[in-house]
């Protein structure tokens, strides 16, 4: 950890997008000063030439702090870990923090992805344009991306081993959507006890257990 001192914070982004959770659930377990104004789907729109040259693709979220502004939640993720983050959290030593940087890569890229495309079919399309096929696919990539998170579990505190850290946001971040959607999941007690132990985390509880029913039928094909 670097001995900067967050003046203040500000995230653009609402708080019911998954990748804004990321970022603000984060903010939270370091305990950061922070303000979040509500920019995207609904809110403020993106599509402005002030807000695409902090973020070229339009999207949320976008962090300031002092001199950086950046785009990217995962790497936003990394940034905090890197300026704010607790030796636990985000370990200084690039061979300790190897594993654990894996780990997150994947939560986000591979993990959250694949909870994502169910999402897209359960709750952003309307039932005139869901096709079954899709929602079969996204099913049939997802469990055996469940099955490894359950394997990262096994004989361990955290997702990467006895403490919570940047990993553990990386990965879990998506678990209140994986859990509450309706979908056919496979019996995993490691992943289900997990989530039972962030969710008495009242950052998780205030910042990735959020409602997602204005999202209902607001699917535009990218
Ligand atoms: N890879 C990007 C993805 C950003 C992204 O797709 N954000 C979505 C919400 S999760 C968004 O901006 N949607 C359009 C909007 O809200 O206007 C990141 O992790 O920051």
């Amino acid at each position: 950890m670097n001995d900067w001192i967050a003046v203040m914070i500000t995230i653009l982004g609402r708080r019911n997008s998954s990748s804004v959770q990321l970022v603000m659930w984060a903010i939270n377990e370091i305990g950061v000063e922070f303000e979040r104004l509500d920019y995207g789907h609904g809110f403020a729109t993106t599509n402005t030439p002030a807000y695409l040259a902090m973020n070229p693709m339009g999207r949320v979220p976008v962090l300031q702090d002092g001199p950086v502004t950046m785009f990217e939640s995962a790497a936003i993720l990394r940034y905090l870990g890197a300026a704010y983050g607790s030796e636990t959290f985000w370990p200084a030593c690039p061979r300790s923090r190897a594993s654990l940087d894996a780990i997150a890569e994947w939560g986000k890229n591979t993990f959250a992805e694949g909870v994502l495309r169910i999402f897209v079919y359960e709750v952003r399309m309307s039932a005139a344009t869901r096709d079954p096929a899709f929602l079969a696919a996204a099913v049939e990539n997802l469990i055996p991306l469940a099955k490894i998170f359950e394997g990262f579990l096994r004989g361990r505190e955290w997702v990467g081993g006895d403490h919570f850290t940047f990993a553990d946001i990386a990965c879990g971040h998506i678990l209140h959507r994986y859990f509450s959607l309706d979908w056919d999941r496979p019996d995993l007690p490691m992943l289900r006890d997990y989530y039972e132990k962030l969710q008495q985390r009242t950052a998780y509880q205030q910042n990735a257990m959020v409602p997602f029913d204005d999202l209902k039928r607001s699917y535009r094909p990218l």
